[in-house]
């Protein structure tokens, strides 16, 4: 059998299987790149609001009891949604091959964790999703600021760049698209950011890109 064989065997009869919550941003990362992969995969709903990735079931999946979690076809489960797009995008057009525009992929992957995802994603889960507005209003006044600041960083990139690593649609842009998109959700303001704004409607228009609501159940 050739490898060919073998590669198309794995991903037409074993689909992937994602274990996501529909309104999360890390989930939908890993969704918008099987779809534009396209790779069958199989959702599977998994409530966080319901402490379904904190239950025992679970946790022998994912000792760190969070969505994301990928199952390969093969069977095995990788947790974090950035070490999926790299392990999912290797030998695709989303991961350069260059070394220096990979490791500018690298950069804003753990920027978007460090300084984006933990302000940007918890705003938008205490305001829309725990409705705290009132009871974290200094908790919110600091994550958005720095939510802003993180943006701030992104908008100086993309006012000489049309994407983040080389001038192409990268698993960079898609890791900062998730909660990017949805950060007037947690009451963060994306008006001062022209760039990033306009790079938003460029992601939007890549061939194959597909929403939130589509991608993810
Ligand atoms: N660094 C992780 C973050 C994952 C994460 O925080 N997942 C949240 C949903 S967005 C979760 O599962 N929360 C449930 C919990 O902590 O019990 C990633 O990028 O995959």
């Amino acid at each position: 059998m050739s490898l060919n064989t073998t590669a198309c065997r794995e991903e037409t009869l074993q689909p992937f299987k994602l274990y996501g919550d529909h309104r999360s941003g890390n989930c939908y990362k890993v969704a918008l790149l099987l779809s534009l992969t396209a790779r069958p995969f199989e959702w599977v709903e998994t409530d966080v609001m319901q402490q379904s990735t904190r239950t025992t079931d679970f946790l022998e999946m994912n000792p760190n009891g969070r969505v994301p979690l990928l199952q390969l076809p093969d069977g095995r489960f990788l947790a974090e949604s950035n070490a999926m797009l790299l392990h999912l995008a290797e030998g695709r057009p989303y991961l350069p091959t260059d070394v220096w525009e990979r490791a500018l992929v690298y950069q804003w992957l753990f920027f978007e964790q460090y300084s984006h995802e933990p302000n940007l994603a918890v705003a938008r889960f205490l305001v829309k999703f725990l409705d705290r507005e009132v009871e974290e209003a200094e908790r919110l006044k600091v994550l958005r600021k720095q939510g802003s600041q993180a943006l701030g960083v992104m908008d100086k990139t993309l006012s000489s760049s049309p994407f983040f690593s080389g001038g192409r649609f990268s698993i960079a842009d898609i890791a900062l698209y998730a909660y990017t998109h949805t950060a007037e959700e947690g009451g963060i303001d994306l008006s001062p950011f022209n760039a990033v704004r306009q790079w938003l409607q460029r992601v939007e228009s890549v061939p194959g890109f597909v929403s939130m609501a589509q991608a993810c159940g």
